[in-house]
């Protein structure tokens, strides 16, 4: 059976700050295998649709217009409970709050600049997945062989 899958997105600021080693290596070591991976500008389109259950709050323009406004990395990755295993890698929305240890306690200051985006559910991961990526940019058929040493 297929394991949990999730979007997750290293923001411009992330890649701007040369990030993208450190926070891809940080979702590999926790055990999640990567199965979609690409470099990538996000139209406005796609970024408002993306954080449409936003749309009306009053960062919403900026939000948009920072997601937009240089590359990202955009990642979809597998495994038991990803989803809430990489929220917990990321940390709490405002870097203020998050954890030492994840992504945004260690690597970012500002609510507005937070570098990493991850869904928050199952139906999140599914709609954002589906943005995203089409369906040959996703893996499906890529056995790890360490996979019985991470998953009991
Ligand atoms: P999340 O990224 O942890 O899921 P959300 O509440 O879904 O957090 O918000 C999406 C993104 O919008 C946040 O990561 C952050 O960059 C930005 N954001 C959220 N709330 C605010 C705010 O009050 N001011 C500025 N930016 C915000
Ligand atoms: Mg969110």
């Amino acid at each position: 059976m297929a394991e949990e899958r999730t979007f997750v997105a290293i923001k411009p600021d992330g890649v701007e700050r040369g990030l993208i080693g450190e926070i891809i290596g940080r979702f590999e070591k926790r055990g999640l295998k990567l199965v979609g991976l690409k470099l990538m500008t996000v139209t406005t389109s796609k970024a408002e649709e993306h954080y449409g259950e936003h749309k009306g709050k009053p960062f919403f323009d900026g939000l948009i217009k920072f997601i937009t406004s240089g590359p990202i990395v955009a990642m979809c990755w597998e495994g038991k409970n990803a989803i809430v295993l990489a929220r917990s890698v990321i940390g709490a929305t405002n870097p203020k709050d998050a954890t030492p240890g994840t992504i945004r306690g260690d690597l970012a200051v500002d609510l507005g600049r937070n570098v990493v985006h991850g869904s928050d559910s199952a139906a999140s991961a599914e709609r954002e997945i589906g943005i995203f990526f089409s369906k040959q940019e996703l893996l499906e058929d890529w056995q790890r062989t360490i996979h019985k040493w991470i998953v009991e």
